[in-house]
């Protein structure tokens, strides 16, 4: 089969390795097919994969620009001094590390330039929405160091601010940790910066989910609070799949050194020429315009999808993702992402603060907007995707599953992921 989207090198990628020809491909149609609801997932764009896809992968380049243990990196130099301004001058940063491989490396660089094994930190409990990097027992993060977990007042669903004041009050934690991967509303870095400040604590926001809608301006930024906001890149940021952090210049040279050589070696240059491409492309009015157009659906997907009986988690979201109970409808969050997907629906099911049921099953899943926001579907679509929704979660019958598809046939085929070119 040829495909045109890959382009000319594609069919000597046929003819040398013609399996992992068909994965690409086939990958391509699993995108072009479906509906792609995970909230930390999008389609990066043409330019961005070219610079994936380049020499630059070749090349060794430990150390900084200008400042590098091997030869030959003056090519390279260029792509990661233009990233380090770009994303600069975006985000209003002091200074900019574009080498962490993804946001979990990026969060370990943080640990390795403020804290030392055994020490006490705060962050959102990963059943409340934080991360796996925020202290959970079986990640490095939760076994070497010592993680006091806030959550969520079971009341608002909100952060409660006066339980992280009370526990930074008692433990004294060298670092606090704001963000997660299910935390649907804005969160209030004012309120944690004061927190910090009274304790002593440095203040580190992971930004992963949301940093594409600071980046697009359209929720308020947590640089000029933080002393260092780690993020990832290819989520509503829609760059490769990689991580990045920026921090305060009194932070930049402990930053630096934590990257590298401290807990990665050599950078992938392809990426972090990717990552140039994907920070000038945000800082566009087009950006801006599919960043709101992100909230704006996602805003209207939850409506949606509270039509249908699954409770919005804090009423609604201000971001691109909402996290929605399901135990009005009697459905788990597993049950959910098998009959969703059995329909051509790719969602997540995500544990909801005071879940009464395990990790592995769940009361609850997790939906995002940007895959569908690039792809240019707005309300009217999102109306008929929350439809789709909660017939298919509804039933374990595979005609009700099948009819489903089809309609996701319809109306992906409308609006095409990777158009033909
Ligand atoms: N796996 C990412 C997410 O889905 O939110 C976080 O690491």
């Amino acid at each position: 089969m040829s495909e045109t989207f890959f382009g000319s090198d594609f069919a000597q990628l046929q003819s040398t390795d013609p399996e992992i020809a068909n994965v690409l491909l086939d990958e391509l149609t699993r995108l072009r097919t479906g509906i792609q609801l995970i909230a930390s997932e999008n389609f990066t764009s043409p330019a961005v994969l070219t610079a994936l896809g380049s020499t630059l992968s070749n090349k060794y380049a430990e150390g900084y620009p200008g400042k590098r243990y091997y030869g030959g990196c003056e090519v390279v130099d260029v792509a990661e001094t233009i990233g380090i301004e770009r994303a600069k001058s975006l985000f209003g940063a002091d200074h900019a590390n574009l080498q962490p491989h993804s946001g979990a490396s990026a969060n370990i660089a943080v640990f390795g330039a403020f804290l030392q094994p055994g020490d006490t930190y705060l962050a959102m409990s990963l059943p409340h929405g934080g991360h796996l990097t925020h202290g959970a027992g079986v990640s490095y993060s939760g076994k070497w160091f010592n993680p006091v977990h806030y959550g969520v007042a079971e009341g608002t669903e909100n952060i409660d601010y006066d339980q992280l004041r009370d526990l930074a009050r008692e433990h004294k934690p060298k670092m606090i940790i704001a963000g997660g991967s299910a935390i649907p509303r804005l969160i209030d870095f004012k309120a944690i910066r004061e927190i910090a400040d009274e304790v002593g604590a440095i203040m580190h926001v992971d930004a992963a989910h949301f940093i594409g809608l600071v980046a697009g301006k359209a929720i308020p930024s947590p640089v000029p609070y933080a002393d260092v906001v780690s993020f990832t890149t290819h989520k509503v940021l829609r760059g490769p799949r990689s991580g990045m952090i920026v921090c305060k210049q009194e932070h930049a040279a402990a930053i630096d050194k934590a990257v590298f050589p401290m807990m990665q070696g050599g950078p992938m240059m392809h990426v972090i020429a990717a990552k140039a491409v994907a920070l000038k492309e945000c800082a566009t009015p087009e950006y801006q315009k599919y960043v709101k157009d992100v909230i704006v659906n996602s805003q209207a997907l939850t409506a949606g999808l509270a039509a249908e009986g699954m409770r919005p988690v804090t009423g609604g979201t201000d971001t691109h993702l909402a996290l929605l109970d399901l135990q009005g409808i009697d459905v788990s969050g597993k049950e959910a992402e098998q009959r969703a997907s059995d329909s051509g629906i790719v969602l997540n099911k995500n544990s909801i603060p005071y879940d009464p049921k395990p990790a592995a099953v769940t009361s609850g899943v997790r939906v995002g907007t940007p895959s569908l926001t690039t792809q240019g579907m707005g309300v009217p679509e999102m109306a008929k995707i929350a439809s789709m929704i909660g017939r298919a979660v509804k039933t374990d019958n595979p005609s009700v599953h099948a009819q489903i598809k089809a309609e996701v046939l319809d109306l992906t085929a409308q609006f095409p992921a990777y158009p033909r070119s």
